[in-house]
């Protein structure tokens, strides 16, 4: 039995998908698209190393609920959204692990989650949004501060890639994934769960399996058994109505779809659910982490030399840190939209000063000339004098993945 599977591929600014048969020979089949680069810059042979955690806390409002009031852990505790029509109505946001106990569950109605919880001491309360973007922020901030590259796909979960920091070794990554684990609890007394994976949908799965509080590790040889034991509705993004229409076709589980080929799938499913159903039927996932955020930022500090006394040479050393900046941002493919100058005095003084720009930039024109403008003014505002300045830095940040986008011309400049 031969399989066949689409890798996306990117190759001279053209995507294409290439149709690859399990048949081929293996060896000589990465040997041909090792050369071929996919997303830009990762070789098929960078993505057959990755680690990917997938960080996922457990009852999130209601946890965040726990945090500021503590004696709610041990009982019943519902986060609700109240419609306001009457008393009771609305559905429940989410509860923690003690009301889960009683069959209470997100999107039930508060009456029904009342009714499993009479005649129990139980606590039902209001959403408090801006509270829990709070806590998530702060989460957030830990988490990536702790991996390589970081995006955030909900309030309370995130995707991070762990392959260099692990050295792609699943044995430490567990250590990491245990000791973030605890870094969180430490810091934000809040638990969450960790799937890690060697991709983004097996480390997906996998924070699902343990929770709460738990890890769980898949490693890239026992992916493919691992989703062969799942159900068809664990895999992201299949909900019921896909999975009637798998039924409908005789197809009950992971291993049906693994012995289907896309073609076959092709005409119920469309070209896309097809072919993501196949390769995801045997643990591949191609998708990329797609670094956002705006905490995330990309900058170089220089020592000056000590005679540096003129704006000449401020401006030699704005443009050398401009031109590895802006390399940075191009390799990144990402634009941004702060920037912000930092000096280091000679009595060790740290001046800084941001602008924001009206749009997102990457071009090192713009770049340049806005680091001059913002130095000018700080020496204009007496905030600096030319002759003490000891070290000097350019910072960019709010920045935009701008690498999918056709205009890229119109970010970068050659
Ligand atoms: P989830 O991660 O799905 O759920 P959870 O964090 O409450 O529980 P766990 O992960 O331990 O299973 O959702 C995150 C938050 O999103 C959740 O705390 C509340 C909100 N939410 C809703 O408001 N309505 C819903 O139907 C769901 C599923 C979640
Ligand atoms: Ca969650």
């Amino acid at each position: 039995m031969y399989q066949t599977v689409l890798l996306p591929l990117k190759y001279k600014n053209s995507h294409f998908h290439i149709c690859y048969s399990t048949s081929w020979n293996n060896f000589l089949f990465q040997e041909l698209i090792n050369e071929i680069v996919l997303n830009e810059n990762i070789s098929l042979n960078e993505i057959g190393k990755k680690i990917i955690f997938h960080i996922d806390f457990d009852y999130f409002y209601a946890q965040c609920e726990e945090i500021r009031k503590p004696e709610l852990r041990n009982i019943p505790s519902v986060v609700c959204v109240y419609s306001g029509r009457e008393e009771d109505s609305g559905v429940v946001s989410t509860c923690n692990y003690e009301a889960r106990k009683y069959g209470v569950k997100a999107a039930m109605p508060i009456r029904l989650a009342k009714s499993k919880l009479k005649d129990i001491e139980a606590i039902f309360l209001p959403t408090d949004m801006p509270y829990y973007h709070e806590i998530s922020r702060n989460a957030m901030r830990i988490i990536e501060n702790y991996g390589e590259l970081f995006e955030q796909v909900s309030v309370d979960e995130c995707y991070v890639d762990f392959t260099k920091i692990t050295n792609s070794d699943f044995d430490d990554a567990k250590i990491f994934a245990n000791s973030l684990q605890k870094n969180i609890k430490d810091q934000i007394n809040m638990t969450c769960s960790i799937g890690v994976g060697p991709n983004k949908l097996i480390s997906k799965i996998a924070s699902g399996i343990n929770k709460p509080n738990g890890i769980t590790v898949v490693s890239r040889q026992d992916a493919k058994n691992f989703i062969s034991n799942c159900k068809i509705e664990d895999i992201p993004g299949v909900g019921p109505k896909t999975a009637k229409k798998l039924k409908s076709l005789g197809i009950d589980s992971i291993s049906d779809i693994s012995n289907k080929s896309i073609f076959e799938l092709r005409d119920a499913l469309g070209y896309k659910t097809a072919t993501f159903l196949v390769n995801a039927s045997n643990a591949i996932d191609y998708s990329q982490i797609k670094a956002r955020g705006t905490s995330k930022q990309i900058g170089k500090i220089v020592t000056l030399k000590k005679d540096i006394a003129d704006f000449q040479q401020i401006n030699l050393a704005a443009a050398s840190l401009c031109t590895s900046v802006y390399e940075n941002l191009r390799n990144k493919g990402q634009a941004f939209r702060i920037l912000t100058i930092i000096l280091i005095l000679e009595n060790l003084q740290h001046v800084s000063f941001s602008k924001s720009l009206k749009l997102y930039s990457a071009s090192f024109d713009e770049l340049h000339k806005n680091s001059l403008f913002i130095i000018k003014e700080m020496i204009n505002n007496n905030s600096i004098s030319l002759d003490n300045i000891r070290r000097m830095g350019v910072v960019v940040s709010d920045l935009k993945d701008i690498s999918g986008q056709d205009s890229l011309v119109n970010y970068f400049e050659n």
